[in-house]
């Protein structure tokens, strides 16, 4: 078959040109992104809308392809794991998200691992992998305060900077990791700290680092056990045990704890101060814990952390407390450490070291 010069020339250059961008596409790292929902796949009716939207309604193909800077980054493929709102999060969601989470961190093609996820709860899922996924690779956890609709949107930044976290060497071995706001904070130290603000997201140990126009600047690293140094392994849990929170304050009735204790393996006690239990609920509470439910001090008060045997006899009740960790996040670990048979004393490691 006759073929001109000039188609010559140009299959020859379009050859060439697929040639080097396949070339180029195997230079870059695999990122899969698995999308669960939240307000990074959010859509408001105008652009004025910036906290009035509807979560949960763009596909994460949509999310991809809204973001071609990504394509120079890495190589790029979605997942929709979920499409739901994350105060809406459940135990059955955790389990299924942290189970494909591990299967593809075992895969050699697969190099880094994105979950875009609602703000609500996006502290607590962050916590859970942190602690049962076996890996190294870098999972970043990555939310945003407005919708992608909104003026001045910072879910686009915040999953060009996630992606770029996941595709980073030196994201590695750092634990779970959270991209909101320009700051990479830990999964483990980060909260929800702001309901309204894109500062939302807090760590009162400091973030890790920043990522700036795709270069990540790190400033300290986690001292706490995580993901591949965990004892604990999401392929080897089938389910989370029930474990609820009980909110102190002024006048609060025994009879609270009673009910929210009831069939639990643990209760968090979210406690005023540092962790303080009213009298009026000691005697519960020791019940509780006669009952086999073990018993962890949390405190409602944001920064420092609950002391053991200050203000309670901590070590006369049995009880344990949560240390730094936030009341959601004390439960969080509290599941996580009871799906294996612990001690008392067992459990109180745990919290010191996780
Ligand atoms: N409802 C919130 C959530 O899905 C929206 C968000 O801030 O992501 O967590």
């Amino acid at each position: 078959m006759y073929l001109s010069p000039r188609f010559r020339a140009f299959a020859a250059g379009a050859a060439l040109l697929t040639a080097s961008a396949l070339a180029y596409a195997q230079q870059l790292p695999n990122v899969v992104i698995l999308a669960t929902g939240g307000t990074i796949a959010g859509a408001g009716a105008s652009a004025a809308n910036s906290a009035t939207y509807a979560a949960a309604k763009v596909p994460v193909d949509k999310l991809i392809a809204g973001l071609p800077e990504i394509s120079k980054v890495a190589n790029v493929k979605g997942e929709q794991v979920f499409q739901i709102a994350s105060e809406s999060f459940t135990n059955d969601n955790l389990l299924t998200l942290a189970k494909r989470v591990s299967a593809l961190s075992k895969q050699g093609d697969v190099d880094g691992i994105v979950v875009t996820h609602g703000t609500d709860t996006l502290e607590e899922t962050a916590y859970f992998l942190n602690l049962v996924v076996r890996t190294t690779k870098p999972i970043v956890v990555v939310g945003s305060m407005r919708p992608g609709t909104a003026l001045s949107a910072d879910g686009a930044l915040n999953l060009y900077d996630a992606v770029n976290v996941a595709a980073s060497k030196d994201a590695m071995g750092k634990g779970v990791l959270v991209t909101m706001n320009d700051e990479i904070n830990s999964g483990r130290d980060v909260s929800k700290s702001i309901n309204i603000k894109t500062e939302a997201f807090k760590s009162q140990w400091g973030a890790l680092g920043m990522i700036v126009e795709g270069k990540n600047y790190w400033f300290r690293a986690p001292v706490k056990r995580h993901t591949a140094q965990s004892e604990f392994n999401i392929d080897e849990i089938t389910a989370l045990p029930q474990v609820d929170i009980a909110y102190g304050y002024g006048s609060v009735p025994a009879s609270s704890y009673e009910a929210i204790g009831k069939g639990s393996k643990a209760i968090i006690h979210a406690g005023t101060g540092n962790g303080s239990v009213a009298d009026r609920v000691v005697p519960t509470l020791q019940k509780l814990r006669a009952d086999g439910v073990q018993v962890i001090r949390s405190a409602r008060v944001p920064g420092g952390f609950v002391l053991r045997n200050a203000e309670q006899p901590d070590d006369k009740y049995d009880w344990v407390v949560a240390h730094d960790l936030n009341p959601q996040k004390a439960r969080i670990l509290a599941m996580v450490a009871l799906t294996k048979p612990l001690s008392s004393a067992d459990l109180q490691r745990v919290f010191w070291e996780y």
